[in-house]
């Protein structure tokens, strides 16, 4: 029989990977919450975004794919100015990434560590390539782009020299904030907890994860962990948790049953929005 014959067709090009240390950084940040951010203008100046709120670097082939968590409940204001200032720097940082806004809904108590599970699971479930997660809060903007929001050989801590602490680390195990841990990493310590309601002490629980399976925190130069939080006052339904305390003392009965194994949710929406994939989901209620 005839072979038939094969024409060369266009080449395909084949990026290089992305440098260790991406060119085209700025470094130091002007953040400042001000003037109102009106979601068109975060959209018109960030046209590289693709629906969801993905983006791949145009001129190299990343490394890690990397999904940006954010845990939520009635901070539009926030998030606006979150996503203004984190696109760009992003951008400039090469990642390859997605953006997830886990949205409680509902009145009842809040469940920080319980949504970022959530997120996990639901970044996986749009994209098995995800590879490192970066948890973030809403409320925190850094100041320094060399701050690259990628996974290493150990879990990292983003935001060690906040505003609000006088741009100190508050305590030696804090862990709260902007964090990050590769797939493996967080599988190993059975993701987060889920029974934390309410504010206070699931990142303590989540450093004590760390520590007991053998990890260490690897964090920046303390001069470029460097964060701004937008200031506001306590939000409702996230009073604090007044068993975070007992609780924290016990990470290492509770954590092998309490985890990414165990958590159960209902996803309500999931809605592409330009800058970011919104997830709203159901987590239930404390006990
Ligand atoms: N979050 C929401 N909605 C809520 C509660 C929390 O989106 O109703 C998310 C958000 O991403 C936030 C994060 O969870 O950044 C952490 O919660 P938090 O902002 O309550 O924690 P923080 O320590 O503030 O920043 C605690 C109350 C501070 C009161 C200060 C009064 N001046
Ligand atoms: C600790 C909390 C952490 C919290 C940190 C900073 O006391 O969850 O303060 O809080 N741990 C417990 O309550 C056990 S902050 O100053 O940002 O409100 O992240």
């Amino acid at each position: 029989p005839e072979v038939p014959s094969v024409r060369p067709g266009p080449t395909v090009p084949v990026l290089p990977p992305c440098p260790d240390s991406p060119p085209g950084l700025v470094g130091r940040l002007l953040i400042e919450f001000t003037s109102p951010m009106p979601l068109e203008r975060v959209q018109r100046e960030n046209p590289g975004v693709l629906l969801g709120g993905r983006y791949t670097p145009p001129d190299c082939t990343p490394a890690q794919t990397v999904a940006v968590i954010i845990p939520f409940r009635h901070r539009e204001h926030h998030l606006r100015y979150w996503l203004h200032y984190l696109h760009p720097i992003l951008r400039r940082q090469r990642l390859r990434y997605g953006i997830y806004v886990i949205n409680q809904h509902g009145e009842d108590t809040f469940n920080r560590a319980k949504l970022l599970n959530v997120g996990f699971l639901e970044a996986l479930k749009e994209d098995a390539a995800y590879d490192c997660f970066i948890f973030s809060d809403v409320d925190l903007v850094p100041m320094d782009d060399r701050n690259l929001y990628r996974c290493g050989d150990q879990p990292r801590h983003f935001a060690i020299a906040m505003d609000k602490f006088g741009f100190r680390l508050p305590y030696a195990g804090y862990f709260g904030g902007v964090s990050g841990l590769s797939k493996a990493q967080f599988l190993r310590i059975n993701g987060f907890p889920n029974e934390y309601w309410g504010w206070g002490g699931e990142d303590d629980d989540i450093f004590n994860r760390i520590s007991l399976t053998g990890m260490k925190i690897s964090r920046p130069d303390i001069r470029i962990g460097r964060y701004r939080m937008i200031k506001h006052d306590r939000d409702k339904h996230n009073e604090p948790n007044p068993q975070r305390f007992t609780k924290i003392q016990n990470t290492k009965l509770t954590m092998k049953r309490d985890g990414i194994g165990s958590v159960r949710y209902q996803v309500l929406e999931v809605s592409r929005q330009p800058l970011f994939t919104n997830i709203t989901v159901d987590i239930g209620r404390p006990p």
